[in-house]
């Protein structure tokens, strides 16, 4: 059959977060650097993968009415099997294959900065805070694929809301956790560790936003982001940061690791646009996992009217 697998598309259009401009330093400093190199597709039978989905059931959740889409919904293979978290590897598959002993339990998070009681919560007393809703959202990788996927997570502004910001907080700061024991992405200097992303206050108080704690109804699996992940739908994959351990309340923009590592090619703001070109592709067009032909990327990721005035004003060929 003419179908293709994920790890038969072409590696031109599979290749584009790696460290491309910055392989003379890593290979001054000495880093492995066949294993940032883009994967040609391997002829041979794939071994298979192991599933390392979490342990534990999810607390109850009401499914939103907000950003359902009807689209044929991602197939929990693939949604589990083709991930970009480095932490665990560079290639898709790594992180199903290295994220098993990853351990998501027991988790805290630091809430910090501009609000009104910075403290430390245990996620599962973060849980409580809000209800659980289950959200099925279109996802888009800065690399031209896109997915389906229903995310059951915690409504981020209404997290934030309870949270109460201080009248300085303008942008939200996430962080990711280090753990180079459990996590042998984080011993070669791939990414500068911590992964670290931002939201503006306003994106971050939109209903659209997530904090996700599980999938297809699931404890979210190690290697989608366990057990807390960043969901926003209308930008590009990389916004979407796993295994948070931070989230602090700022005056000034955050940066994002994306940004720091090459910020002509990937801007704060990183909203799913069409019509802004990456410097080394276009961004027009994707290929949803698991169909055979392209199609059209949707300005805002399709969810142009609940986003869209977030922007007026702005030039968002600067604001990529
Ligand atoms: N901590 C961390 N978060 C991360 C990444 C990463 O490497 N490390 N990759 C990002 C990118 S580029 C994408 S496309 C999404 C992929 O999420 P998924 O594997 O659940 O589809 O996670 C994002 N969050
Ligand atoms: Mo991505």
């Amino acid at each position: 059959m003419l179908i293709k697998k994920p790890s038969d598309v072409a590696s031109s259009e599979i290749t584009p977060e790696q460290l491309y401009l910055r392989r003379r330093e890593f290979l001054a400093a000495g880093v492995a650097i066949a294993t940032l190199g883009p994967r040609v597709a391997n002829a041979a039978a794939p071994a298979p993968v192991p599933s390392p989905v979490t342990p534990g059931a999810l607390p109850a959740f009401t499914k939103s009415p907000l950003s359902t889409t009807t689209e044929k919904q991602t197939s929990l293979e693939d949604v589990t099997h083709y991930n970009n978290y480095y932490e665990f590897g560079t290639n898709k598959t790594d992180p199903a294959e290295n994220a098993g002993s990853f351990k998501p339990r027991p988790w805290t998070v630091k809430l910090e900065g501009e609000l009104a009681k910075p403290r430390t919560i245990d996620l599962d007393e973060l849980m409580k805070m809000v209800p659980l809703e289950e959200r099925i959202y279109r996802m888009r990788c800065v690399e031209a694929w896109s997915m389906v996927i229903p995310w059951v997570g915690l409504p981020l502004g209404a997290l934030l809301k309870k949270l109460a910001p201080t009248s300085k907080a303008k942008f939200v700061e996430f962080t990711s956790i280090v753990r180079p024991e459990e996590m042998p992405g984080q011993g070669a200097p791939i990414l500068p560790w911590p992964y670290v992303e931002g939201l503006r206050i306003d994106e971050a108080m939109n209903p659209l936003p997530i904090l996700a704690v599980g999938l297809y109804g699931k404890v979210l699996p190690n290697q989608n982001g366990a057990p807390l992940r960043l969901v926003v739908p209308w930008k590009y994959g990389f916004k979407g940061i796993k295994a948070i351990v931070k989230i602090k309340l700022t005056d000034t923009q955050p940066r994002n690791t994306w940004n720091i590592l090459a910020p002509e090619e990937y801007g704060f703001y990183a909203n799913v646009n069409p019509k802004h070109d990456h410097p080394r592709w276009s961004q027009a067009k994707e290929r949803r996992i698991g169909d055979f032909f392209k199609r059209d990327t949707l300005m805002f990721n399709g969810y142009a009217d609940q986003v869209a005035s977030l922007y007026s004003g702005m030039d968002l060929d600067k604001n990529f």
